[in-house]
């Protein structure tokens, strides 16, 4: 049995249901596929999955609008399958952690139903209602990510309601205790059910500005206006949101908190996406043990992979977060897979992929990855006919929405739809380059990404230095990326060279390093007291 805070340095694998397995030749994966392919996931060497939402749900924004907390949609099974899978796992040593989407529900889901058909029914005032304006007008300039306003007419309330995203995904009133009650109730339910955590969609999100006043006039870095662009979201909403209700969500995160302290060895993982301020954010909902374990930040999700870049937010996050706890990733079902993005050639896009997994595991933090990306899977180019992304939909070509890192898991290269599904087309498509690089062919290969990935998880679980110790960056420069991880009387040293060209590095003046033995995909060298490394490559001692 793992200690209470497992959570700690533990390395976490996102699961995408709807594209992990399908056994019900749907063309969309579920629970018995994730069940099935448990196998592959521990022996990667995570400590835990995480799963993206499988509850009741008309995937309008592909299952992150629910209509049913406590129950399995059926497309991807039973609550009895989810049990089934939640056995299994723990069986395998893998903690489940599951996706609660609470800021905002479907709009099928009965609450809602009943909150629009009247304005005196009992859970009249467990959605955002706000009067238009004298002129008929939304009640403020408030946007939603997905583009347009963040307010939807109703014509039966004959009232605008609140929506942060697609209009069918309506936004909860967390300022009603009731609601917080009936939310705190379905964590409960999986709680009893046996969950070991949660991932926490959006948890900046959860409450508004009660006096509803309007954000203040947002400048894009390119001097355009908001107004230039009305449609397109300027992020200007959410910061007027946070700054407002912070002290309220921290309440509400306290709750939650207490629940899940009733049972053992629970965590959380809450989303912060507040890009500017989302430090600050995240100190404040994981510092003082009585609130979040860990956050999720963005940070690493965007195209950036040099030394600056890492080091700038890894450094930021320690000054700020002090006693808090952050996870990192590089890929999830929001962005492009890295292996695509950081890649500058698709020639180095197996080896980048390497060294990125190699860094992350090596970062103070616990780190998250995404199914396919110890494949190495680049991002899928897709017509505009194969899209389901409402998000994609709509702002096509300017934005291709999040389908192409969304597409099937390749199994078997020779199967059809390399082992994913058995129905005549699956929910989106499995790219030919992916069949190359599915499960089957890189096992048998020792160089393969996924060979590495398992040597390298195996490596960071097996030194407490990597999953718990502190972190010092040595020097500021722009061609490497060197820092000591430590631990009692342990430390080791990782530089990275990020870049395409060849770099050294000179080892401070009274540092000795010793050659790590199994210490995987680090080719960089020493002579005397400085590091020779290659372009893009990694060295390792313990000093
Ligand atoms: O994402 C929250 C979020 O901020 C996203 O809108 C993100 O900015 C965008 O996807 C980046 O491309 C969460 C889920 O991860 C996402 O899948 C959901 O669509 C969203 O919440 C709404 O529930």
């Amino acid at each position: 049995t793992l200690p209470a805070d497992w959570w700690r340095g533990a390395s976490i694998y996102q699961v995408y249901p709807r594209s992990f397995q399908d056994t019900t030749a749907s063309g969309v994966g579920d629970l018995k596929g994730v069940t099935q392919r448990l196998g592959h996931i521990a022996f990667l060497g995570v400590d835990a999955i995480w799963l993206s939402p499988f509850f009741k749900s008309p995937q309008a924004d592909m299952g992150y609008d629910v209509s049913d907390y406590c129950d399995v949609d059926p497309q991807f099974g039973t609550l009895a399958d989810f049990d089934q899978m939640l056995t299994q796992a723990h069986r395998l040593g893998l903690k489940v952690i599951i996706d609660q989407v609470i800021s905002h529900t479907s709009d099928r889901h009965p609450w809602f139903v009943e909150s629009r058909s009247s304005r005196n029914n009992s859970k009249a005032d467990w959605y955002v209602w706000a009067d238009p304006k004298p002129d008929g007008s939304a009640p403020n300039n408030w946007l939603s990510i997905f583009g347009g306003p963040a307010w939807e007419w109703d014509g039966v309330r004959k009232q605008y309601y609140m929506h942060n995203f697609l209009t069918s995904q309506p936004d909860l009133n967390f300022h009603n205790p009731e609601v917080q009650d009936a939310l705190l109730e379905t964590v409960k339910f999986w709680l009893d059910r046996g969950v070991d955590g949660f991932r926490l969609d959006t948890v900046n999100y959860y409450f508004h500005d009660k006096h509803l006043r309007s954000n203040p006039p947002h400048y894009p870095e390119d001097g355009a206006t908001s107004a230039d662009a009305p449609d397109v979201n300027p992020y200007g909403m959410q910061e007027h949101l946070f700054d407002k209700t912070r002290p309220e969500n921290i309440a509400f995160l306290q709750r939650f908190r207490a629940l899940l302290d009733q049972y053992s060895g629970r965590m959380s993982v809450g989303e912060v996406g507040d890009g500017a301020r989302s430090l600050k954010t995240v100190a404040d909902y994981t510092s003082g043990g009585d609130k979040l374990h860990m956050c999720y930040t963005f940070d690493l999700l965007g195209p950036d992979f040099t030394a600056r870049h890492i080091r700038n937010c890894v450094t930021n996050f320690e000054r700020e977060v002090r006693d808090g706890w952050v996870c990192w990733a590089f890929s999830n079902h929001d962005v492009m897979r890295h292996a695509s993005r950081f890649a500058a050639t698709e020639e180095e896009r197996a080896h980048v992929a390497k060294l990125a997994i190699t860094l992350l595991a090596t970062l103070r933090g616990s780190i998250c990855l995404y199914q396919g990306e110890e494949l190495g899977l680049p991002e899928a180019e897709l017509a505009f006919e194969d899209l389901q992304d409402p998000y994609g939909i709509r702002f096509w070509p300017a934005f291709k929405g999040r389908d192409g890192c969304r597409t099937p898991m390749p199994w078997e290269a020779d199967q059809a739809f390399a082992g994913f599904t058995t129905a005549e087309k699956p929910w989106l498509p499995v790219p030919e380059l992916h069949r190359a690089l599915a499960v089957d062919q890189q096992e048998r290969d020792p160089q393969s990404v996924l060979s590495h990935y398992r040597r390298v998880l195996a490596f960071r679980r097996s030194r407490k230095e990597l999953t718990q110790g502190s972190i010092e960056f040595l020097g500021d420069g722009d061609d490497v990326l060197a820092f000591v991880r430590r631990r009692g009387g342990r430390a080791m040293l990782f530089v990275y060279n990020l870049t395409r060209a060849p770099q050294s590095f000179t080892l401070p003046g009274n540092m000795m390093a010793l050659p790590v033995p199994q210490a995987p995909g680090f080719a960089g060298t020493l002579s005397g007291n400085v590091v020779e490394l290659e372009p893009l490559s990694a060295y390792c001692a313990a000093v």
